[in-house]
């Protein structure tokens, strides 16, 4: 498949910038030839063994992500597009308001756990505050939206299982489960679950940092220590829309991205490339990473389902920071419930996928632990982020 057309939209960007619109325009095609130079992309693929193949391990762990090529099909995007227009139809009217379009009670009224949030039309919502823990440190520059563009769009949807089935589905599937338990082990160990809203002329941005925050300056600190994101793109991304990331940054340890960018000159970093996707890729992201997107000032819109998982030596017996769910020491028997999404996700896709093997997630088997998708299962999954594993 060849990339998403983005030239329109790299001169729309640009021309938001005024003086610096040449740079951007530059830098854009520039991020976008280097992203095409670094060989991390394509289907996943598992040795004889049932290993994951070991070039595709070794460019992850040298560049800190990798492009799965075509891991959502036709049938299974024609479910998540399906999803996605009937969460948006209970989106909330505005931020604070608790109805949707139809007077209806909106997504998210009546949890505890955080909902959809909402971010300034073209902001930066994150850079240059306390907002998780304070890891955006440089705010990237805002831009003029358009007259029609709301004030605040929607962002970030937290704890998104609990609202989209074809979300939950695309959690239980069995190949990514495999690079999961290859990446952090067969008890591998869940981490939070987004959707990253990045609508044209609206979507905010998410300013430069490292994920992470409780390790850095652990003895035994490396490459994989806080885990990792899938980031499964439903529209496709590009270097206008989409997340850029310093390829390999995420085996220096913690970096002072304020220093970076005060190095540079530039909030475009030199050395950064965007992730350049096409619709139904899926990006295995390190945390570590030094990764960040610009405002959405283009045509084509972006929506990631981001779902992590990370190392269960990293999470057990660790007190989390607070920045995804309330503080608290993750302890075994915390780790366990927060694992049964994870199993209800296994028997939702196997519901509606009956010829796919289903992935057999090892401590599941370990403590004859099974799973039934119904509604019982799915009112206990509301508020299921409250637990987590924030680390
Ligand atoms: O999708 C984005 O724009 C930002 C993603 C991100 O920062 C993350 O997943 O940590």
């Amino acid at each position: 498949m060849n990339p998403i057309d983005c030239k329109r939209s790299i001169e729309a960007c640009a021309a938001h910038y005024g003086d610096e619109s040449e740079a951007v325009r530059q830098y854009m095609y520039d991020g976008l030839a280097r992203a095409e130079a670094i060989p991390n992309r394509g289907p996943i693929l598992f040795t004889a063994e049932g290993r994951l193949a070991p070039e595709i391990r070794s460019a992850y762990s040298e560049y800190g992500f990798y492009i799965f090529e075509d891991v959502v099909g036709e049938r299974e995007m024609g479910d998540i597009l399906a999803d996605l227009r009937g969460l948006r139809a209970r989106f909330p009217t505005h931020p604070g308001s608790e109805l949707d379009a139809e007077g209806r009670p909106a997504l998210g009224v009546g949890l505890r756990g955080p909902g959809l949030a909402w971010a300034k039309s073209l902001g930066d919502p994150l850079g240059g505050t306390q907002a998780a823990g304070g890891r955006h440190k440089v705010k990237v520059r805002e831009l003029e939206a358009a007259a029609d563009a709301p004030a605040e769009a929607p962002f970030i949807l937290f704890g998104s299982l609990q609202f989209s089935d074809a979300a939950l589905r695309l959690y239980g599937q069995p190949d990514l489960l495999r690079v999961a338990a290859e990446i952090n082990g067969d008890d591998f160990a869940p981490f939070t679950d987004v959707l990253f809203i990045k609508d044209p002329g609206r979507g905010a941005a998410v300013s430069w940092h490292q994920d992470g925050d409780t390790h850095w300056n652990a003895p035994d600190l490396d490459e994989d220590t806080h885990g990792f994101n899938f980031m499964a793109q439903v529209y496709g991304s590009t270097p206008v829309n989409g997340v850029w990331v310093l390829p390999g940054s995420h085996r220096q340890g913690q970096l002072d991205v304020a220093e970076l960018v005060k190095n540079a000159g530039t909030e475009r970093l030199p050395e950064a490339v965007p992730l350049v996707c096409n619709p139904g890729e899926v990006v295995i992201c390190n945390r570590q990473l030094v990764h960040g997107s610009f405002p959405n000032a283009g045509f084509e819109p972006r929506l990631t389902i981001n779902f992590g998982f990370h190392r269960r030596k990293s999470v057990l017996d660790v007190q989390g920071t607070g920045v995804h769910s309330p503080v608290k020491v993750y302890d075994d028997a915390t780790i366990a419930r927060r694992t049964r999404a994870l199993g209800f996700a296994i028997e939702a896709r196997r519901l509606q996928y009956p010829d796919e093997t289903p992935y057999e997630y090892r401590p599941f088997a370990e403590r004859g632990e099974t799973f039934e998708w119904n509604e019982s299962a799915r009112t206990e999954l509301c508020d299921y982020n409250l637990l987590d594993l924030s680390i």
